[in-house]
């Protein structure tokens, strides 16, 4: 009788073992493609008319499209920061950088990148850069350090600013792709430098007109923010880059096809100056801002086929979104403004780049993953600053509290088991918002805004005054409530602050 019941102890205690030791679960590779100022309402998946983006619908047909989804800022620089850190921008003074600024991610901060790698990703980043480079100004001429290297990415090939800035070369691990010795780069933002020619000086050498901000040294008959000379071997052709990034992001993914990957995919597209390949132009009645958008679903098309045909796209995560929010005139005279129509950049949200209204941040944004996410839409609210956090716990790893003091695991909320997304979230632009369920407080600015943003055409939502909005009847932020709800705005300041650790 004790023997039997010994037995049967042994053989429920074996199932309840069985059943409870977790599977090892198979790593998603993971690819972020971070498209450059595109907005809400820039896809045909989101509603756009004027352009079709077939293969980013397909990723949204077959994954989750996201109504809420934020960057952490509404320019560039900021985002990517909070993008691979955890950390709002606002920590580390982050914000837009020239072309010739150092690493602003101090090597010590445990990245996106470092965290992936120890869970044993190859890591690898592929397009705009825009974080700084180097310890003070870089020597373009030899191997440009700190970068991408020492913050966790073991390649890189870079943009390494916008490419409205010098210098206009490609940076491959680190260093200048096609440099000769004997014509070494040399880079300014303060005064000419060398003999190329200039947009002031020659603008009948232009391919577009540009404002004097992006009136320096003229290479491929473009005229860039700051001046360069040499590296004439190393010069870009902005025309190519969908062709060349293209084929560095297939030869990263089959190289590490075998393992898990992940790789920060970062497309130029479709920042200023927009100049897409031949075979793109005419492709939209908008000009060079809509070709622009076809020729980045291109690329996204190119790459989700790379991984089809690997055979490995049901296990990689594909998170898609931009930086910040849309802008027309730029700085660059391409008829982005006269051939809008009736397209709305910014899809029902007002403002768009530079803003602190929703068009600032909210961000066209799908998640796709096949073998785990099912095909929907999700309208919980989630910042890029999540990531970091939701990533660690899709790889099974812990965040340690030092680390991505912003992120938070949003992990569920991303492959769509979860509806719950953040409750509140901080919005940087030339101020800072805060969102609280569907509440908006837009604190009043402190600072002198720049003049070539006072002399845009562009809805800033910065006042000298607080402002309040509630989205869920006026998600087009047109009523202020800040008289009407006092104790709110009050409470969402305090907040605001509390966050910022005033
Ligand atoms: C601004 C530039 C703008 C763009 C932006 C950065 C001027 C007048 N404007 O300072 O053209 O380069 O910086 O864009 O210089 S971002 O998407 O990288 O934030
Ligand atoms: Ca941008």
């Amino acid at each position: 009788m004790k023997r039997a019941y010994f037995i049967c102890l042994f053989f429920v205690l074996a199932l309840f073992f069985s059943c409870s030791t977790t599977r090892p679960v198979k790593k998603p590779n993971i690819l972020i493609i971070y498209v450059d100022d595109l907005g809400y309402g820039d896809l045909s998946c989101y509603g756009a008319k004027a352009v079709r983006t077939p293969h980013i619908d397909e990723l949204a047909n077959n994954g989750l499209l996201f109504t809420d989804a934020h960057s952490s800022a509404s320019t560039c620089t900021p985002s990517r920061y909070s993008l691979l850190t955890g950390s709002y921008a606002f920590r580390n003074n982050a914000a837009i950088l020239p072309g010739d600024a150092p690493l602003i991610i101090d090597p010590e901060t445990v990245t996106i990148a470092d965290m992936l790698k120890k869970a044993g990703y190859a890591t690898g980043v592929i397009g705009k850069w825009h974080l700084g480079l180097g310890n003070g100004e870089p020597n373009w001429n030899i191997e440009i350090k700190p970068g991408p290297k020492e913050i966790g990415f073991d390649y890189s090939f870079l943009i390494p600013a916008t490419a409205d800035r010098v210098p206009t070369v490609f940076v491959e691990n680190q260093r200048v792709v096609n440099l000769e010795k004997e014509n070494p780069i040399e880079v300014s933002y303060d005064h000419k430098i060398g003999t190329l020619p200039t947009g002031l000086e020659h603008p009948e050498q232009l391919k577009m007109k540009a404002d004097t901000q992006h009136s320096g040294t003229i290479i491929n008959g473009i005229s860039r923010i700051g001046f360069m000379s040499g590296g004439s071997s190393a010069h870009w052709k902005d025309e190519e880059f969908a062709t060349v990034l293209s084929q560095k992001a297939k030869a990263f993914i089959t190289k590490h096809k075998d393992k898990p990957f992940f790789m920060y995919y970062s497309l130029p597209s479709i920042h200023v100056p927009r100049s897409p390949n031949a075979k793109f132009v005419g492709a939209t009645e908008m000009g060079p801002r809509g070709d622009d958008i076809v020729q980045m679903d291109w690329m996204v098309g190119e790459i989700m086929k790379n991984l089809r045909e690997l055979g490995i796209d049901k296990n990689t995560l594909v998170i898609f979104s931009s930086d910040n929010g849309p802008v027309l005139d730029d700085g660059y005279a391409d008829n982005a403004v006269e051939l809008i129509g009736e397209h709305q950049p910014s899809g029902i949200y007002r403002g768009g780049k530079y803003s602190a209204y929703e068009g600032g941040t909210r961000m066209p944004t799908i998640t796709y993953w096949p073998d785990v996410i099912k095909p929907g839409r999700s309208d919980a609210l989630f910042n890029q600053v999540d990531l970091f956090a939701s990533l660690a716990t899709l790889t099974g790893q812990q965040v340690d509290n030092k680390n991505a003091p912003d992120s938070k695991d949003m992990s569920q909320v991303l492959i769509g088991n979860s509806s719950d997304g953040r409750k509140s979230m901080l919005q940087e632009s030339f101020t800072m918002s805060i969102r609280s369920g569907t509440w908006k407080y837009i604190e009043p600015l402190s600072k002198e805004v720049p003049d070539w943003l006072a002399n845009k055409t562009i809805e800033t939502g910065l006042s000298s005054a607080p402002q309040l909005y509630n989205l869920k009847e006026d998600r087009e932020e047109m009523n202020d409530l800040s008289a009407k709800y006092p104790e709110k705005v009050k409470e969402l300041a305090k907040e605001l602050n509390r966050i910022k650790g005033m």
